[in-house]
């Protein structure tokens, strides 16, 4: 392989000549060049500047007089541990009361109200720096942060790890301003417009510090990248629900000292904050705040970009199409690179007249009001007009910016700062937000309706009037709207909207009544446009109106068997009856729930369909005294009778939870004791049970229905396979799946059951629906975790030498490593050549795939199972996967002429 040990030689250019350009002369720069003749002074000696803190404004001062440069103002000493904080993993970090929290208390996503932002000027204290962080912060102190390490590898011809202590002794450090902004900046406005998959920032998503470090070039030129390498890919420590925090970065930018990529260990002159990556970062400047990954362990340089889930599915603007619901079955656009957010685009937001701010109008006479906020462009572009308008963009006005990022480029050859070179004389890139303002007079303000501003940059992009609206609502940047309100004799400004959950703004207000902000006049009312209002999510009734009959306790007891099964549901009282037969869940739920209050249970297991359903049954409702018995509820019948079979019908069964067994990324074999070893489950072949649980987080009660892995006449123990659906930044992940994970070894779960209309009998014989069939042939369609039933069918089939029944599974899943029971299906497999034809298909398989491609589809129904020859014929269908695929299953094999007699839905 052909080695790239410095890319500027490629260029054909003197390589010093163009490190001289980037890197003028300095009195250090030698020592750049020769990092390892360095003299190191020790490891006992960390930079000493960075424990002087504040006191560093006096060194810079003292050292450059002159220097007109704007350095941190102070910070609180004051600021402690938040009682908020105490009970979660961030227990160690000292924080600053002001910061407004966007995610409830954990993970900490917080901005600092606009004003005190701005009140700080151009370098924000490390106390109301916005935080972005998607877990728990690492905590550095647990051992010496000097030694904290990271690599430099991958396609690299000398891969190294570095200490702390590595990166300040060994090379030229620098410092510079950046200003820093998450791609969610402003989002709040978008997630008014419609709910986006991310939290809701208002426009103080950003902060500017002096970072000090090591310009990344130099890292790369030290490990000497290996030609064919066009990526760059960091990662942080913190352990996430989807890995590690890791992005990637274009390789050539990397190397570019013009776009300044930095490993920062210094914040303001001290060492970093915990929320903000002590000891080591990364700082890249001109981009979104999510390309600068904290707590840095790995610097990996690829041939191609990042595959981390962080890197595919958070930082993008997908097309403005793509609802979240369809999002969700997208990877292809997820991972189309075009989408994927670097340059962050240019924005403005005032921060005078602040939200809820009044002015009076008496003696205003001549008077001016200096209407002011921040502006902001990415990639090292330079705002180059700020504009305000008072007629809704008939006439603009032109307001003054000031860049104090230009006083740094100042600065005398050679001066340091916080122990790095201060050297921006020669790099032309803005890489920090600039200050505009104007003064308006009085009489203009009290005249206008609103007051809007917008921010061009040296490339004449311009701020939109419209929002570009897309699923994970970032890089919002329509113009800035506050609204002028007269009251009496005052004015009152009401900016968009107020970050996290707190009510106010103008779009929140116009769209309550009804104004749609998106019709390009800010939701007011144009001609006879018809006004939209959000119907409210409607309670779906579930009773007959004409029902009087009042139920006693009694009259319910009556009706606990399977003659007759009534439940109550909300005090109401339902007779099952005639929909034992229609019922999807199987009669054995709904006897399971005769003579009982099954409100829990209905509410949380049924869709709106269902309740839809339910007037049709209803028949009264519980008299006050069985009400009052059912609120108390019964009392729990405790036997010391060892009981044989551990599933109850009509009462939870507890089974502690003994073991956790990770099989994939997100899939875990969770085995629960039974009572005692000789108990055995009570599962017959093709049913399920209830697990239910109480949800950590929202204290919520949950309740799913699972098919265990273990068989049903096992012994002692239970095994239940499950796919964990994970909470990522912008998508609510599986309620019962994540309370399940995090439910510890040693608890116990309930369980109820057997539940589900269809059983296995053995040698070819079922019942579904309690009525009896014989079966010739299974065919078995599922994906994912809906393997789980087939599996449990599958081998009691197979378990029978003398069953003649024959099976055709269809397993169809998106990678190899995604088949679940891969191992448990394929012995099955190879031990029944003759009953057992088990396919495997992939939607995205890898190359030395050897199986099927591609979805089930028509193509393979048609080829594998053909068209049906008999209707209730010796075939039957069993079908489970996610609601998508059984739904485009049924309607394939419809159009193959199967009837609903022969499909049969777990
Ligand atoms: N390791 C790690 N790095 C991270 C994140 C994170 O959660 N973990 N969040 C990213 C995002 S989305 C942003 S906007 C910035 C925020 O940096 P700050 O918290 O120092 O302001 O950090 C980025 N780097
Ligand atoms: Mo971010």
């Amino acid at each position: 392989m052909e080695v790239i040990n410095q890319p500027v030689q490629l260029a054909k250019e003197p390589a010093a000549a163009i490190d001289q350009l980037r890197y003028p002369p300095s009195p250090a720069a030698t020592v750049t060049d020769h990092p390892s003749t360095r003299t190191n002074t020790g490891t006992s000696t960390p930079d000493t500047s960075s424990e002087v803190g504040p006191t560093c404004e006096i060194d810079a001062r003292a050292a450059n007089p002159s220097c007109s440069y704007p350095l941190a103002p102070k910070s609180r000493a004051s600021n402690k541990v938040l009682t908020q904080d105490a009970d979660t993993p961030d227990a160690h970090v000292v924080r600053d009361s002001r910061l407004i929290r966007l995610t409830g208390i954990h993970p900490f996503n917080t901005e600092a109200p606009l004003s005190d932002l701005y009140n700080e000027g151009f370098i924000t204290t490390k106390d109301l720096h916005y935080v972005r962080n998607h877990g728990p912060v690492p905590n550095a102190e647990e051992q010496n942060i000097y030694d904290w390490e990271f690599t430099v590898e991958g396609m690299v011809e000398k891969p190294f790890k570095l200490s702390l202590q590595n990166l300040i002794d060994e090379f030229q450090q620098v410092t510079y301003p950046v200003t820093l902004v998450c791609a969610g900046n402003r989002r709040k406005e978008q997630n008014i417009v419609r709910k986006s998959r991310g939290f809701s920032w208002g426009p103080a998503g950003l902060s500017t510090a002096l970072w000090t470090g090591v310009p990344l070039p130099e890292l790369l030129r030290r490990a000497g990248v290996r030609r064919g390498a066009k990526y760059v890919y960091f990662e942080g420590d913190e352990k996430l629900p989807n890995g590690q925090y890791g992005t990637s970065e274009k390789l050539n930018w990397a190397m570019d000292a013009n776009k300044g990529f930095l490993i920062a260990h210094k914040m303001n002159g001290e060492i970093l904050h915990p929320d903000h990556g002590k000891p080591v970062r990364v700082v890249i400047p001109g981009q979104i705040g999510g390309r600068s990954v904290k707590w840095l362990r790995k610097i990996v340089v690829t041939d191609r970009p990042s595959d981390n889930w962080y890197h595919i599915y958070d930082n993008r603007v997908l097309p403005t199409t793509v609802t979240p619901e369809a999002s969700d079955s997208l990877p292809n656009t997820w991972k189309d690179e075009r989408y994927a957010i670097y340059d962050l685009n240019t924005n403005s937001a005032t921060a005078y007249p602040a939200h809820n701010e009044v002015l009076s109008l008496d003696n205003t006479q001549g008077d001016t009001y200096n209407v002011r906020g921040y502006a902001y462009s990415g990639g090292g572009k330079r705002v180059t007009r700020v504009e305000i308008t008072l007629d809704k963009g008939r006439t603009w006005k032109l307001a003054n910016i000031k860049y104090p990022e230009d006083e740094y480029r100042n600065a005398r050859e050679g001066e340091m700062l916080y122990g790095g070179l201060l050297d921006m004389s020669w790099r032309e890139s803005c890489f920090c937000w600039c200050f505009w303002d104007l003064d308006i007079p009085m009489s203009e303000i009290a005249s206008c309706d609103d007051i809007m501003v917008r921010a061009m940059d040296d490339s004449m992009m311009v701020q939109p009037r419209d929002m570009y609206w897309s699923v994970l609502g970032m890089m919002n940047n329509p113009w800035f709207r506050i609204v002028v309100h007269k009251e009496a004799h005052n004015l009152r400004f009401e900016h968009p909207t107020q970050p996290a959950l707190m009510p106010g703004g103008w779009m929140e207000r116009v769209k309550k009544a009804g104004g749609k902000i998106t019709n390009g006049f800010w939701g007011e009312k144009i001609g006879e446009e018809e006004e939209e209002v959000e119907e409210p999510a409607k309670e779906i009734c579930m009773t007959k109106a004409d029902v009087t009959r009042l139920v006693t306790i009694d009259e319910l007891r009556k009706h606990d068997g399977k003659d007759e099964p009534w439940f109550v549901v909300n005090s109401q009282v339902y007779d099952g009856t005639p929909f034992l037969e229609g019922h999807p869940g199987g009669a054995a739920s709904i006897f399971g729930a005769a003579g009982q209050d099954a409100t829990e249970e209905f509410m949380t297991i049924h869709s709106e369909n269902a309740k839809k359903m339910m007037p049709e049954y209803h028949i009264g409702s519980l008299d006050e005294a069985a009400q009052k018995i059912i609120a108390e509820g019964e009392p729990e019948v405790e036997t010391d009778e060892p009981r044989e079979v551990f599933l109850q019908n009509k009462s939870w069964s507890k089974g502690v939870l003994s073991q956790k067994t990770k099989i994939s990324a997100d899939t875990k074999i969770f085995t629960f004791d039974l009572e005692h070893a000789d108990q055995v489950l009570g599962l017959p072949v093709g049913q399920h049970l209830m697990v239910r649980l109480r949800d950590q987080a929202s204290k919520d009660v949950v309740i799913r229905a699972y098919t265990p892995i273990s068989e049903g006449s096992a012994k002692g123990k239970l095994d239940v396979l499950v796919k964990i659906y994970f909470d990522s930044p912008e998508r609510k992940g599986g309620k019962m799946t994540q309370a399940l994970d995090s439910v510890p070894v040693g608890q116990s779960v309930d369980f109820k059951g057997p539940i589900g209309k269809f059983e296995y009998l053995g040698k070819g014989l079922c019942t579904i629906s309690g009525k009896e069939r014989k079966v010739n042939r299974f065919i078995m369609i599922c994906a994912g975790s809906g393997v789980t039933p087939i599996f449990q069918v599958l081998r009691a089939v197979m378990k029978d030498n003398d069953d003649p029944t024959k099976c055709l599974v269809l397993d169809g899943n998106r990678v190899e490593s995604d088949i679940l029971l891969r191992k448990e299906l394929d012995s099955l497999a190879v031990r029944n050549p003759e009953r057992c034809d088990l396919l495997h298909t992939l939607t995205r398989p890898e190359a030395h795939w050897g199986g099927l491609r591609g979805r089930m589809g028509k193509e393979l129904f048609e080829e594998r199972i053909g068209a049906c020859s008999e209707v209730g014929g010796d075939d039957l269908i069993l079908i489970c996967g996610p609601e998508a695929m059984e739904k485009s299953t049924h309607s394939t094999l419809h159009s193959l002429g199967w009837v609903d007699e022969d499909l049969l839905f777990f």
